[in-house]
């Protein structure tokens, strides 16, 4: 279970306001494709994904980076029931796509880094450990359907 302290929450709020959502979705997602070549299976229907620029540029891999961020709106709207807002979400997969729950937490970390990338020394210390929390957060209830 992720707590967060009104000063997190708040803190995660106020940098989602802002946050390019297409473009950090989808540069996470390419990151994750690219440095965790394996985490490619899942997207064999997404077409080229044979290399760093092919991945960067794919226009399914930065529609579906987009919607997985989508979903950390979710989270952040919900960030005292992350197991509840993510129940189906972690069933789905888990039954039907069988993705190793391990990945939730590397796209987490690449989603931060992101982040960073894009605000420099405005994403404070304080608000990079409150993120770092809230992907656990989320890494955690995507995968407690799992069995
Ligand atoms: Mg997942 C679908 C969210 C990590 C592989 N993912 C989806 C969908 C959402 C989502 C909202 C659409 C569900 C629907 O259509 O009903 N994913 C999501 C989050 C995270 C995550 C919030 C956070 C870490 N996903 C993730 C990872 C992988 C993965 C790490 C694989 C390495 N997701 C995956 C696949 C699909 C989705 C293969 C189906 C894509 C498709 O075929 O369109």
């Amino acid at each position: 279970m992720v707590h967060l302290t009104a000063e997190e929450k708040n803190a995660i709020t106020s940098l989602w306001g802002k946050v390019a959502i297409e473009q950090t979705g989808g540069e996470a997602l390419g990151r994750l494709l690219i440095v965790y070549p394996w985490t490619s299976r899942f997207f064999d229907h997404f077409g080229d994904l044979s290399n760093a620029k092919a991945v960067m540029s794919n226009p399914k891999v930065l529609a579906h980076g987009a919607k997985v961020l989508v979903a950390f709106g979710d989270a952040i709207k919900n960030l005292d029931n992350l197991k509840g807002t993510f129940a189906k979400l972690s069933e789905l997969h888990c039954d039907k796509l069988h993705v190793d729950p391990e990945n939730f937490k590397l796209l987490g970390n690449i989603i931060v880094i992101c982040l960073a990338e894009h605000f420099g020394k405005e994403f404070t210390i304080d608000a990079q450990v409150a993120w770092q929390k809230l992907v656990a957060g989320v890494a955690n209830a995507l995968a407690h359907k799992y069995h």
